[in-house]
């Protein structure tokens, strides 16, 4: 059985406990790996190797850490099938995805933050004819990146590649429920030639590895991708230590369709922001509002839709669906459906687990696409993030009340607006309490933007220089004249 050990100063190490968690491939309830667990000694081990490592990373000249991010981005490309296929296997997500999204997206974070430290600039302010004073950017020390197992190989790069590209040194902690892209990524980093020390991943579980690196004293700063209440705990943690938090949590994005929207653009495309991923994306669009005289074309075109989405095993590349990514995840997911009939919700399509899927998935957490109307914006199920195949669908009036409705959650990750009416787009995008306004489109991610939640959705924001900001510090010197 393949164990998957920590990365520590270049070396695969096990974990002092000497214990392991079982990996599950979802898709068919196997174990297919097990993950060290580490806890508070394996986390010190790793942040002394990257305090170590850390006064020569830093002085590494730019466009040597750019040459070698670069190295690890071809890499990644080099190895992309192997990647794709760890992480369907991995987290249940369809291969289709993992090869259009999920592997790209990794190749391109490296090869971004390669680049984008080749461009920074930094101001300088004349105090009149009294003094010059210039900003200088610095690396932190040892970046603590804590990602989750919905998009296990992206999510990760997102966060080390920024940081060492900015002279940081950093210890990472995957999810324990997909380590697999991880581990593979460290070897590549590895083989790229990053230096030991600069990049350290420890596996395990939240509670004893992820907050060892929240707590940890010489760790000043802190990158967190995952559920809002995590992040509540990560900042309870962080926060008498003055780390320098990023937070990128849940969401209950809302999805607005107006009655002079393209359907043909916005029905696709609403299927996916539903369902792509099992919904297991934090920028799913989970509330669909849909202005009232296109609500029954709009709902017949989606339904039939979304009922020619094929669920099936992931490995296969024409699998639209694939499995949650654990047994009580899927367990909480059908909560919320059971819930929905409770507070007086019709279940339109979907609730149920799959039948007659193949021999080789029979055990997996499988749940089909689940459409639910008639709730009240109050209810729990349109309040609460489920994560899951699960979409409510809503008729609303006017736009100041398809802004009330979308603005009436604690979240505000993204949004999407369809409309013909530009006026409208912007009015709408301007008044929607949410990081990301997306109009007539969905996921469409330029690297350079920021990125980031309003409200309960995360504090700070990444992407393009921000995330090189956070990464960095600002000095100010002022010279006399
Ligand atoms: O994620 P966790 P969970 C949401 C989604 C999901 C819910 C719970 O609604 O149902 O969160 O998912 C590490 N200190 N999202 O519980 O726990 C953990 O090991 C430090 C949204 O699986 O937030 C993992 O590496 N770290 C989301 C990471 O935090 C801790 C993506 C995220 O796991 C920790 C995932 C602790 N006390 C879930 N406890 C998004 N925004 O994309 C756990 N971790």
């Amino acid at each position: 059985m393949k164990r998957v050990l920590n990365f520590i100063d270049g070396q695969f190490e096990p974990p002092c406990s000497g214990r392991y968690l079982p990996d599950v491939n979802p898709a068919t309830g196997q174990v297919i790996a097990e993950l060290a667990e580490s806890g508070a000694e394996d986390v010190d081990a790793a942040v002394a190797a990257a305090s170590r490592a850390f006064d020569a990373w830093r002085r590494t000249p730019a466009e040597e850490r750019s040459r070698l991010l670069i190295r690890v981005a071809e890499r990644i490309e080099e190895n992309f099938e192997e990647l794709a296929q760890l992480e369907s296997e991995d987290s249940g997500k369809p291969i289709a995805l993992a090869r259009r999204i999920d592997v790209p997206r990794a190749v391109r974070n490296f090869r971004f933050f390669a680049t984008a430290i080749l461009h920074v600039e930094t101001p300088a302010h004349m105090t009149d004819d009294r003094a010059l004073n210039y900003t200088i950017r610095q690396p932190l020390g040892v970046a603590g990146l804590i990602s989750p197992w919905n998009l296990p190989l992206y999510l990760l790069t997102w966060k080390v590649a920024p940081a060492i590209a900015a002279g940081n040194c950093c210890v990472a902690k995957p999810s324990e429920l997909t380590p697999l892209t991880a581990d593979r990524l460290a070897a590549l980093i590895a083989e790229a030639g990053i230096p030991p020390g600069v990049v350290n991943i420890v596996h395990g579980p939240g509670a004893s590895a992820g907050r060892a690196l929240t707590s940890h004293p010489k760790v000043p700063l802190i990158s967190f991708t995952g559920g809002t209440k995590t992040g509540a705990d990560v900042m309870a943690h962080a926060g008498p230590l003055f780390k320098k938090v990023s937070l990128e949590l849940g969401g209950k994005n809302p999805n607005i369709v107006f009655a002079d929207a393209d359907l043909d653009q916005a029905v696709p495309t609403s299927i996916q922001s539903s369902f792509a991923n099992q919904g297991e994306i934090c920028l799913c669009g989970s509330r669909l509002f849909v202005e009232k005289p296109i609500y029954d074309e709009f709902l017949g075109r989606f339904l039939e839709g979304t009922k020619k989405l094929r669920i099936g095993d992931p490995l296969d590349a024409s699998t639209d669906v694939g499995a949650l990514v654990s047994d009580a995840h899927r367990g909480k997911v059908e909560g919320y459906v059971a819930l929905a009939r409770e507070e007086g919700g019709e279940i339109l399509i979907g609730g149920k687990r799959p039948r007659n899927l193949p021999e080789r998935i029979q055990n997996g957490y499988f749940l089909e696409p689940t459409v639910i109307a008639g709730l009240d914006c109050g209810r729990r199920v349109m309040q609460e993030e489920i994560f899951g195949p699960v979409v409510t669908v809503t008729p609303f009036g006017s736009t100041e009340e398809a802004i009330a409705y979308a603005n009436s959650t604690r979240y505000g990750l993204s949004a999407s607006v369809w409309t013909r009416d530009l006026q409208k787009a912007h009015r709408v995008a301007a008044a929607i309490d949410s990081g990301t306004v997306w109009v007539n489109t969905w996921l469409l991610r330029d690297l350079r933007v920021p990125f980031g939640g309003m409200k309960e959705s995360g504090v700070g924001r990444e992407g393009g220089f921000d995330s090189l900001d956070f990464f960095t510090e600002a000095k100010n010197v002022c010279v006399k004249l």
